[in-house]
């Protein structure tokens, strides 16, 4: 299947690449706009931009273009460029909501907006440093129905991260590169290519501060690097549509951008603590019988197994909230259900959108009822294919979607008739259709539907402005626009929706088409809450939209089970950990596709084991890859699981900073070092919370690894060895196959468990130590966040302790809210002469001391 898939998108590129005109042919240099009407306020700016000329490269320009400008809060500078009916298609409210302006004034605000009034471009500046953060002045802007481009210069060393969902490099590169958005099934993960997610938000980091700039679009887009006739370096978005929506977030620590891009697409959803347990995952377990044997085995080897998880081969026939009678039959996953459950252990299922068009099927005779499908614009409904066969999908817009999905979740995972399980996965929801524009006959393009739009807009329009129903212009080619964007599926409709299919609202799959996962992600989000009301949902989904971390956890999808993929799920991480806003992330472990080789999963469990989301999963083709298999895998992950589980509350303190603040929870080292040029291109180590750095072996079949140390002291975390850098490359011989480089920085105090063990619920029962890492000026601070792990609202059922180290004396200080008989065992002070205070101290409030 994977492989068809990946031949039948080679075919597409090969095809389509002949037809392709990407690039205006033609060096006609457009006229641009003219800016008129200008009116500023304290904190907003608003103009006309009206075009100078004829240019239509592609479509006819809009000649009446509107700029609303917005000092939104001292960090923040909104802007934002669409038509002045405003038809042009804007994500809509519901799905993406976007933050209010706090109507700073221009003259208090970090990021100073400017503009040449004709051809109209504008700038940013950071207003402490003078300095140019983006400058549209080298090109002049294009905005047509579908064409719209817009450039800004680059400094010639500039350091650009994110833009996700890719394989590429962490620091994307300078030039000759090319970023493409438009969610797509992607087997391989391949490079250079579009992925499952689109995340149009880039973090420029400099010596003099870092800023971020997101495009608030959900339009297919390329976003090109390159260089210009002057020798300028350049990034450039070319999208197929949709408005100009700026937020540039003005840091200026690393960090302050992270938060700043949360406070604007939403702060991620508070993970259950069970989650940060491991978990094993395989398609193709053949029935009940089998995953109770995978149970038992990691029972056996004494590897801690936290939850198992079902792949599609749990259903009948591959239909949604259906158990096969004859392998999975219904009672006999309650039961495995049931003893997972009394071993503290976890259930988790996997759903796909794609609902069998089959009469009699319940799921899909409710859905046709509350008329949720999408359908064509003759009104049929709109057929594909997936796992089930001939499918509808879910129109994630329609007023009864909601209803009908959470309705379907509370009845099948019912938690005492049903299939009780502790989370839902979500696959296939780029959406992935395996028979595109065929399924239906040709899609016709069609009259919209009516439009319903009950959002008060108004604020973000600047004063007088009465906004459009924003869902699209008429009369555009939705299925093959005349700038194609380098999707690696080809044609937009390729193995995917018709994007000339209408949505409930009046907008089309072509505007819409990235935001199908996010929004599937959410409403699977939402129905497990009105299941489960007092506890923290947990979604996995596999395809992302800018936001969705505020719902939802991501893989990253059917990687390989090859050394380079396990080089790559590093920078995936960060990208989504420290860039993105979405910290609970984590590749296959092992690999999805193809043959895992002992070594490289040995390496595998250890790396896992250290980024938030672990889990073990592999392909149907793919031989059987748990962790008890091979003697090297199951005792590095042993030790890996152990150590993980006894930092989990630590790791469970940067969920809950990065849940409460927008801190990331893994992060590159620059995060920390942002001074030190030589951090900025490291992805193969990462900041594990804010004490941490982990420094695998990346190179194949390896036992050596050369990692930087910046100018600090650093603690080897397994020793405890006091390790002084003056900023370098330390190579590291002789690394077993059961090991993995950890340091803990100086200036830290990392809370671990005592001991690990076989749960994360037994996790929960031991007792701390605690370790202190002294910095170079000889303190050190950290910190403990504890709750029950799993109730949405904790109340005031909470403690949240700051420990300081001065020297002489350790103290705990904050608040005690979380009623615990765990003790504090010990505290160690780190160093050339190691020491150790015996406690036990109680949690239930704060204690000081001295050594
Ligand atoms: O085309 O449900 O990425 O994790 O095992 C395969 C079967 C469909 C793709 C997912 C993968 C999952 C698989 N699914």
């Amino acid at each position: 299947m994977v492989s068809l898939g990946l031949l039948a998108s080679l075919l597409a590129i090969c095809i389509t690449s002949s037809l392709a005109k990407r690039t205006p042919t033609t060096d006609v240099r457009c006229p641009g706009y003219e800016a008129t009407n200008v009116s500023q306020g304290d904190s907003y700016l608003v103009a006309d931009l009206v075009f100078a000329g004829n240019c239509s490269l592609y479509n006819k320009d809009i000649t009446n273009l509107r700029l609303l400008v917005e000092y939104q809060s001292g960090s923040r500078l909104h802007v934002l460029i669409g038509d002045s009916d405003y038809n042009v298609y804007q994500v809509q409210e519901q799905v993406l909501p976007r933050p209010r302006t706090q109507n700073v004034t221009a003259s208090s605000a970090e990021l100073k907006f400017s503009y040449t009034k004709s051809p109209f471009s504008f700038q940013v500046t950071r207003a402490s440093t003078g300095e140019t953060l983006f400058d549209t002045s080298s090109e002049p802007l294009i905005f047509e129905s579908q064409f719209v481009q817009v450039q800004t210069t680059l400094p010639q060393d500039a350091n650009l991260y994110g833009l996700g969902e890719h394989s590429d490099d962490f620091r994307l590169a300078a030039s000759n590169y090319e970023r493409s958005f438009w969610n797509a099934e992607s087997p391989y993960i391949p490079r250079g290519r579009n992925l499952y997610g689109s995340h149009p938000v880039y973090f420029d980091h400099r010596l003099s501060g870092t800023h971020g700039v997101f495009l608030a679009s959900a339009s297919g887009m390329d976003i090109n690097f390159g260089v210009n006739s002057a020798g300028q370096r350049y990034l450039q978005y070319t999208t197929i549509g949709g408005v100009l929506d700026f937020y540039f977030l003005a840091g200026p620590e690393p960090a302050s951008v992270s938060k700043q891009y949360a406070e604007v697409v939403g702060l991620p959803a508070m993970m259950p603590y069970w989650i940060f347990g491991f978990h094993q995952c395989k398609y193709g377990w053949g029935d009940v019988g089998h995953v109770k044997q995978v149970m038992a085995n990691y029972s056996a080897a004494g590897i801690p197994l936290e939850t198992l998880w079902g792949d599609i081969d749990y259903m009948d026939r591959h239909e949604d909230f259906t158990t096969s009678p004859e392998r999975y039959p219904h009672a006999e996953v309650r039961d495995l259900v049931a003893s997972l459950h009394k071993n503290g252990q976890h259930y988790i299922v996997i759903l796909d959108p794609g609902i069998h068009h089959q009469a009699g099927y319940a799921t899909y005779d409710r859905g046709a009822e509350k008329d949720v499908f999408l359908k064509n614009a003759d009104g049929s409904p709109y057929l594909g294919r997936q796992w089930a066969g001939e499918v509808v999908w879910p129109d994630w817009f329609a007023p009864s979607a909601q209803d009908w999905w959470t309705s379907e979740i509370k009845l099948f995972f019912d938690t005492s008739t049903g299939i009780d399980v502790d989370g839902l996965w979500v696959d296939m929801d780029e959406a992935s259709n395996m028979c595109d524009l065929q399924c239906s006959g040709q899609a016709k393009a069609g009259a919209p539907r009516r439009a319903r739009h009950s959002i008060n807009w108004m604020s973000r329009y600047g004063p007088g402005q009465t906004p459009g129903p924003m869902k699209g212009l008429p009369n555009r080619n939705l299925l093959s626009p005349p700038y194609r964007i380098n999707n690696h599926n080809g044609d937009l409709w390729g193995g995917t929706l018709a994007t000339n299919i209408a949505n409930a609202d009046g907008s089309y799959q072509y505007d819409t088409h990235n935001l199908y996962g996010h929004m599937m992600a959410a409403a699977t989000h939402d129905a497990l809450l009105a299941a489960r009301p007092t506890k923290r949902p947990f979604v996995l989904t596999r395809s992302t939209f800018a936001g969705s971390g505020r719902k939802a956890a991501h893989w990253f999808g059917d990687n390989a089970s090859t050394w380079d993929d396990y080089r790559v799920s590093i920078a995936q991480m960060l990208a989504f950990a420290a860039i993105h806003a979405m910290p609970m992330v984590g590749s296959d472990v092992c690999g999805f596709n193809g043959d895992a080789e002992e070594k490289m999963c040995a390496r595998w469990a250890t790396l896992g084991a250290f980024q938030p989301f672990y889990r073990n999963h592999a392909d149907i083709t793919a031989p059987s890859q748990e962790f008890y298999r091979w003697g090297l895998v199951r005792d590095a992950a042993k030790k890996a699981i152990d150590a993980r589980y006894r930092l989990l509350d630590y790791v469970y303190t940067a969920m809950h900073a990065a849940s409460a603040t927008g801190t990331p929870i893994a992060s590159p080292l620059w995060f920390a070092y942002p001074r030190d040029a030589n951090t900025f291109g490291i992805q193969t180590q990462w900041l594990w919370g804010d004490a941490l750095i982990v420094s695998p072996v990346v190179d194949t079949d390896s036992q050596s690894v050369t990692f930087y140390l910046p100018n600090d002291v650093f603690y080897d975390f397994w020793t405890g060895e006091k390790v002084a850098s003056q900023g370098a490359q330390v190579t590291v011989d002789n690394v077993a196959w059961t090991d993995i480089p950890v340091h803990i920085r100086g200036g830290s105090i990392v809370p671990l468990r005592a001991q690990s063990a076989s749960t994360t619920a037994e996790v929960r029962s031991q007792n701390f130590t605690i370790v202190v890492a002294p910095g170079l000026d000889g303190t050190a601070k950290g910190g403990l966040y504890l709750d029950d792990g799993e109730s949405l609202d904790v109340g005031s059922a909470k403690s949240d302790i700051s420990f300081s180290w001065d020297g002489k004396t350790f103290q705990a200080a904050g608040t005690f809210g979380y009623a615990t008989d765990v003790v504090v065992e010990s505290v160690t002070v780190l160093g050339d002469s190691e020491q150790t205070k015996k406690g036990p101290w109680g949690l239930g409030q704060g204690f000081r001391f001295r050594f």
